[in-house]
């Protein structure tokens, strides 16, 4: 069967393509290509749902939308749902990441925990029974500084926890295997697995 996957951000695209293939290779994700919808959602959970009804809407096929962020403990959450524009308009990854160092830096350890999360949402045309909403949550604590060229986004500031001590790295100096098998986004793939058991 065929789901598509509403996102614009081409990481999502390649990290759901890998995490779908590793526990359901019979589903194949395509890209969303259609009109963005307005995310003017105030959580997470609101802005999933958005995009995957404006996809399952226009393609007419089952539709999951990610909306995900960072969520820094100090900051009372934020980023959040900001995080694409933390530092403004123009979604510029690297904006955002050295502004939110800059925030944090008079913050020591160990009070700069934070947690990525993705919520996913799963709309299926036809069957509003079948809506659903999953969240997947990745501890961690945010570096000093960038480090690693790999993943997207915030991925260069995140130290995940569970690292043995000494040779903790970023995520942006991870694998994308190894991100795949561990992220907020394979994590809450996992709880979404039993509304997908019948697609
Ligand atoms: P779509 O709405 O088209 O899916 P987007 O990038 O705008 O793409 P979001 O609104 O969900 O998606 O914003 C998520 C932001 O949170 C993203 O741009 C990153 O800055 C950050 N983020 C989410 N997951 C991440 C990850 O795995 N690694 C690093 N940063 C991540």
């Amino acid at each position: 069967p065929r789901i598509v996957l509403a996102t614009h951000n081409r990481h999502k695209v390649e990290e759901f393509q890998a995490i779908v293939a590793a526990t359901r290779p019979d589903l194949m994700v395509v890209a969303y290509d259609g009109p963005e919808p307005v995310e003017d959602g105030v959580t997470f959970a609101e802005n999933a749902l958005i995009k995957a009804r404006a996809a399952a809407e226009h393609t007419g096929l089952p539709a999951l939308a990610d909306d995900s962020g960072i969520c820094v403990d100090v900051l009372g959450g934020a980023p959040g749902v900001f995080s694409a524009y933390w530092a403004g308009h123009a979604k510029d990854a690297a904006a955002n990441l050295d502004l939110l160092l800059d925030q944090l830096s008079d913050i020591r350890d160990p009070h700069r925990t934070a947690q990525f999360v993705s919520t996913i949402a799963l709309v299926v045309p036809g069957d509003a029974s079948r809506e659903g909403v999953v969240e997947g949550v990745w501890p961690g604590r945010l570096a000093a500084a960038p480090a690693g060229e790999g993943g997207f986004g915030y991925d260069p500031i995140f130290i995940p926890d569970g690292q043995e001590q000494g040779a903790e790295r970023t995520v942006g100096e991870w694998t994308a295997y190894e991100k795949n098998a561990a992220s907020h986004r394979s994590r809450a793939f996992e709880a979404l697995a039993p509304l997908l058991a019948d697609l």
